[in-house]
């Protein structure tokens, strides 16, 4: 998951795209009806647990509101990134206050414990010189959409865990924005082709 360009950019997105017209290519989540929503922010984890999340998706002013009130303690957006095409998440209730720490622009996630989330439709972020940057606005940025993923929302050390702090390709498990109070371990496996528990 990348840095989020917060709630404003998302209702000026919002708001662009209602004078503007949509596209027929690309459907994102401001093109699509509540229902069309709350299915995209289901799809971004296993039936298991996103037939009973909570869903909450953008109204008219963009701020996210809840439209389906689950009882598992997951929490699906349709999307978090407002690109063409939508990034949904389900995360659990340490790793939804990370989320929207981050699309509040919070200078650290408001997270006590480890949060877990689910992107099955991929995500995107930001590179400079192969390290991934929570800034998209940084200058000579490249965008890069993410494979399906989960994540631990947790401040991980690559140092420490010697895991990499960048991914090779399409593969790999590695800490996202290493160094930084939004480090959290990325892990390029589908989750919803996850093997079925024996
Ligand atoms: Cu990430």
């Amino acid at each position: 998951m990348k840095r989020t360009i917060g709630i404003f950019a998302i209702t000026s997105i919002f708001a662009l795209a209602l004078a503007g017209g949509a596209s027929a290519k690309d459907k994102s989540v401001r093109q699509m009806s509540h229902d069309e929503m709350i299915k995209t922010a289901r799809s971004a984890a296993p039936p298991q647990i996103s037939d009973n999340a909570t869903i909450m998706i953008p109204g008219v002013d963009g701020k996210l509101q809840e439209a389906v009130k689950g009882s598992n303690g997951f929490t699906c957006i349709p999307d978090i990134s407002a690109q063409e095409r939508p990034d949904p998440v389900c995360a659990d209730g340490p790793g939804t206050e990370w989320i929207m720490s981050v699309m509040n622009n919070e200078p650290k996630p408001a997270n006590t414990e480890p949060g877990v989330g689910y992107m099955a439709q991929g995500g995107w972020h930001w590179e400079k010189d192969g390290k991934v940057i929570m800034d998209p606005k940084t200058p000579n940025a490249k965008r890069v959409k993410e494979p399906p993923h989960w994540m631990i929302f947790w401040p991980f050390s690559a140092e420490e865990t010697r895991l990499p702090d960048r991914h090779v390709d399409d593969f790999g498990t590695y800490v996202m924005y290493d160094g930084t109070p939004y480090a959290h371990l990325m892990i390029y496996q589908n989750p919803n082709k996850l093997p079925k528990k024996k």
